[in-house]
């Protein structure tokens, strides 16, 4: 137990609370405290086990009396009778509703009580039959809106974004490493394909003894049950990770917080022999679409392809060949069998049947350690954790040889958005603290509000005194499409600006955002110069790979940016990068993997 458990039972009984519609100052109680214990680093855990505990607890600002006997009965039993009561009073369905974007608990309790929806199921019916537009401040536009937001619910139930189910991955594929049995081991699957969300995650596994590996897998730490375990292959579910600091940074702008409840994702584990890692690597990486392709193209040339390898045809023997014992042209690895099919290597992200086998060579794609620049990032001056400073020496650390700091702008007075005054202050700042560091540029710069009607957060008098300008929509994300087009192109066509931040101010799994007409936008944006960002950030991943394979096409520039508020989220790029390879990004249409030289000349033509 850590202080985790603390404060998911403090936020599990404060959600509880609140759908039972309690009296505010209790749940304000608790979820203050839950905060306060977020900030600590002292092991509260071991102090609630102490002697003396109580009067300890108290001592600490926050804790009152009632709440130190939660924690010491948690702490000493490890759970709390108030919370498994408060739980048998609320129907458990309705706690994932709180999930549901712009919804609060004081919404599900009056569905709850007023229309007896006790899950997504009875949300939906009523819904359908109206039920819900009889309640108060239930308007058709509050519906119309649910309606959208429960389809991103159901679709968050199958699904899963990459960034969460990437360091799941990751964990485990660390684990089974331990293993001295383990020959090789690689993630495939739609993750191998980085698209921004995973349906289940599949791993792929060489190994000298299939037993002993799939045992390790199913008996792993985080293995929730096992649905399927046989000879070479196992199936489990996993708890998926979650709470992690976006979704609260996002709960605070929602109203609601996320629930400690266990969702969990399905995890396929394949073993297969060295030999034939390439060919079972190539059929389980997919796309589907990509496979069925490949599969023709094969058996076109009377070859056939399957997990085993790629094999010559017998007209007189249609047993699987694996089977009937014939020796493969290609199995090892990918590259190989591409070239029995006479095809360039083709990268996983681009395995989709979109044109991939129209290529002659292998398209040099965007890679992470193209990129040399980040130019959206923000610092203690609004909602980022870093220093000016500490900001710069982390871009340095990553090799890079420019920083954009790029603090939020006035509208965005929740993320401390900076009053021109402000701004101005905060320029001299950076200025004083490029002095301070060598080997790399600090850029002045600022994330400006694209305001409803395509106008900027400042006078262009401020923007035009920047470096670098990124304009990026953060309200009024529900508009419709014509406005939401005329509002982008109006920012992408402004002088000033040199790059549209996250453009439609999506979030994978949770909100819409807006909806123009993007090849519009990327016309605008073509014509005057502006790139268009791929937002890193597993949340984000916007523009999404459509897009920018649109954009791409068009000869658009595109940024990929980490959008940093603090020095982990550098750790972002793969994503960001994944999204750009998904589209066709080059390292030559992606300012952010130009030289300081040509980048920097490109910002200063729009000044
Ligand atoms: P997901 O999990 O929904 O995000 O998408 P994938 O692409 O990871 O799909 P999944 O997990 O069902 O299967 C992994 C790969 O295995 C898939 O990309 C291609 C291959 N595969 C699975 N089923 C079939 C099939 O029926 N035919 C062919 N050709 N390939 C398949
Ligand atoms: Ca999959
Ligand atoms: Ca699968
Ligand atoms: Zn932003």
């Amino acid at each position: 137990m850590t202080n985790a458990d603390f404060v998911a039972a403090l936020e599990t009984m404060a959600r509880y609370m609140e759908l039972l519609g309690a009296d505010t100052f209790r749940i304000i109680a608790h979820t203050k405290v839950a905060r306060a214990i977020e900030g600590m680093s002292d092991d509260l855990v071991a102090v609630a086990r102490s002697e003396g505990a109580h009067k300890k607890l108290v001592a600490i600002p926050g804790i009152g009396p009632k709440i130190a006997d939660k924690l010491i009965e948690l702490a000493t039993t490890g759970k709390v009778a108030e919370l498994d009561e408060l739980a048998a009073q609320v129907p458990a369905g309705l706690i994932p509703l709180l999930q549901l974007q712009g919804v609060g608990p004081k919404s599900v309790h009056l569905w709850w009580k007023q229309a007896g929806v006790t899950d997504l199921a009875s949300l939906k019916t009523a819904i359908d039959s109206g039920a819900l537009a009889q309640l108060p401040r239930h308007s058709q536009k509050t519906i119309d809106k649910l309606k959208v937001a429960v389809e991103m619910l159901a679709q968050g139930e199958s699904r899963m974004r990459l960034g969460e189910a990437r360091d799941l991955a990751d964990r485990v594929i660390a684990l089974l490493r331990k293993g001295k049995q383990v020959q090789q081991i690689e993630a495939a699957g739609s993750m191998r394909r980085a698209r921004d969300t995973v349906g289940d995650i599949d791993i792929l596994v060489a190994t000298t003894d299939a037993a002993k590996t799939v045992k390790a897998f199913t008996t792993l730490p985080m293995v929730a049950s096992v649905l399927a375990a046989g000879e070479t292959r196992a199936s489990v579910r996993m708890a998926k990770t979650g709470g992690s600091r976006w979704e609260q940074a996002e709960a605070v702008d929602d109203e609601h917080t996320p629930t400690p409840t266990g969702p969990t994702v399905q995890v396929d584990l394949r073993v297969v022999p060295a030999e034939h890692f390439g060919s079972a690597l190539l059929y389980f990486t997919g796309s589907k679409d990509h496979n069925i392709h490949l599969r023709q193209r094969a058996l076109d040339m009377g070859l056939t392809v399957n997990d085993y390898g790629v094999y010559t045809n017998d007209k007189n023997d249609d047993t699987p060949p694996h089977k009937r014992g014939a020796k493969p042209l290609a199995s090892k690895t990918e590259p190989e069998i591409y070239k029995v099919l006479k095809l360039p290597f083709i990268p996983p992200e681009i395995r989709e049947d979109r044109g991939e086998f129209e290529q002659t060579e292998t398209p040099r794609l965007i890679e992470v350690d193209d990129i040399k620049a980040e130019l959206h990032a923000h610092t203690k001056a609004s909602d980022g954790g870093l220093t000016i400073l500490e900001l710069a020496q982390a871009a340095k650390d990553r090799g890079f040889h420019t920083i954009a700091v790029t603090d939020h702008s006035q509208s965005q007075f929740q993320a401390r958005g900076l009053k021109p005054d402000r701004l101005r202050e905060h320029i001299k700042a950076i200025r004083e603290a490029q002095e301070q560091i060598k080997g790399i540029t600090l850029l002045c710069g600022s994330e400006v509000d694209i305001l409803a009607d395509g106008s900027l957060d400042y006078d262009d008098d401020l923007l035009a005194e920047l470096d670098v300008v990124v304009a990026s929509p953060h309200n009024n994300l529900t508009q419709n499409a014509a406005e939401a087009t005329e509002r982008l192109i109006k920012a992408a066509a402004h002088p000033l600006v040199h790059i549209i931040g996250h453009p439609t101010g999506r979030l994978v799994l949770r909100r819409k955002g807006l909806e123009p007409d993007m090849n519009a936008v990327i016309a605008a944006a073509k014509a005057h110069g502006t790139a268009l960002e791929i937002n890193a950030h597993w949340m984000r991943l916007d523009l999404r790979d459509t897009h920018v394979r649109a954009a791409v096409d068009a000869g658009c520039t595109i940024a990929i940016n980490c959008d940093v508020h603090a020095e982990g989220d550098f750790d972002n790029l793969r994503f960001g990068v994944g999204t750009g390879r998904r589209g066709w990004l080059t390292p030559d249409q992606c300012v952010n993997a130009w030289t300081a030289k040509k980048l920097h000349a490109w910002l200063k033509k729009k000044r």
